[in-house]
């Protein structure tokens, strides 16, 4: 039997993002409307990784990237969106209003305000001025105008973008979500500030459709979260849908995927944290992690909205 309705979504933030999910498919609502209104939650809370009060990048702007796709391959994006609180409504307007799937930087914000999205106020959080002071002072970054390139010095990375943070964590919080809804049709989400002091203009892999992002309504959905350029690298959230296609199980997909970052990456594998979630057609769900720390929220019941940790290759 298909385990239906049920919702999926990366890290603890997941917990809360399900739970508005779930009140739209459990009154047999339908997957996109429920891993739109979820994720929005996680846009509209205090994080260090998703929606305006998230990390900026290196000069200081908050730049955000979503992605959304239905059931019938419609698609639609935006990256490095500024100044509206809820990117991912945003790419659902540019999937369903315009003949295109992504829109950047400026011309996303235009299109969002001529859809009557609130242009937000240009200014950090408190916990983010706070995280971008500190590694202002570990970087010394000055901007690009400012910086002397040294015989060869790379101007654009003074100092490697911490992707560890000093207690252990990893930092990046992406919200991923997948839905099967009562109908047995498939949506996912993904919707991030991307990785924290990244090159302005910067895009990681969210808001590509088939990187951060696939569905297949015949066979299954993936998301991935984590080191964007190498999600984007190997199609990953795609890559994770064919293998299920070929018959392997969501956790089994989501493996190999890992498995051939790791093979790219080689010894530098360490360094970065990948993991991707996914769930097929019949309700069967599964995550996989690069390394130990990846966990995804999983709902299928009012009382059931569980944190899972993802198994792990490293
Ligand atoms: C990115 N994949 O922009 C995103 C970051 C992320 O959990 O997933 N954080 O590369």
């Amino acid at each position: 039997p298909v385990k239906k309705p049920i919702v999926i979504a990366t890290w603890d933030a997941g917990i809360a993002a399900n739970k508005a999910a779930w009140l739209i498919l459990k009154n047999n609502g339908r997957a996109l409307d429920a891993v739109e209104k979820g994720v929005m939650v996680t846009e509209s809370s205090i994080n260090c990784c998703v929606g305006l009060g998230a990390n900026p990048d290196r000069d200081g702007y908050v730049t955000l990237d979503a992605s959304i796709m239905d059931e019938n391959y419609n698609c639609g994006a935006v990256a490095c969106l500024q100044r509206i609180k809820h990117p991912i409504a945003v790419a659902r307007r540019v999937m369903e209003k315009t003949p295109h799937v992504l829109l950047v930087g400026e011309g996303a914000q235009q299109f969002a305000i001529a859809e009557g999205f609130t242009l937000e106020p240009e200014k950090l959080s408190p916990e983010a001025k706070k995280a971008y002071e500190n590694w202002l002072k570990k970087s010394e970054y000055k901007p690009i105008i400012n910086i002397e390139r040294t015989e060869g010095g790379n101007a654009y990375t003074p100092t490697p973008v911490p992707s560890k943070l000093a207690n252990g964590e990893w930092n990046h919080d992406t919200i991923a979500m997948l839905a099967l809804d009562s109908a047995g049709n498939l949506s996912g989400s993904c919707t991030t500030s991307g990785q924290a002091f990244k090159l302005h203009g910067r895009v990681g892999d969210s808001p590509l459709i088939g990187a951060g992002l696939y569905v297949d309504n015949a066979v299954g959905a993936a998301a991935a979260t984590g080191q964007g350029e190498d999600i984007i690298r190997i199609s990953g959230s795609h890559t994770v849908v064919e293998l299920m296609r070929q018959g392997w199980s969501p956790e089994q997909a989501c493996k190999m995927a890992v498995e051939r970052i790791a093979k790219i990456k080689g010894a530098k594998a360490k360094d970065i944290q990948v993991g991707f979630i996914a769930l097929n057609k019949q309700g069967v769900y599964g995550a996989y992690g690069l390394q130990k720390g990846f966990n995804y929220a999983v709902c299928y019941a009012d009382d059931k909205n569980i944190l899972e940790d993802a198994k792990y290759i490293l």
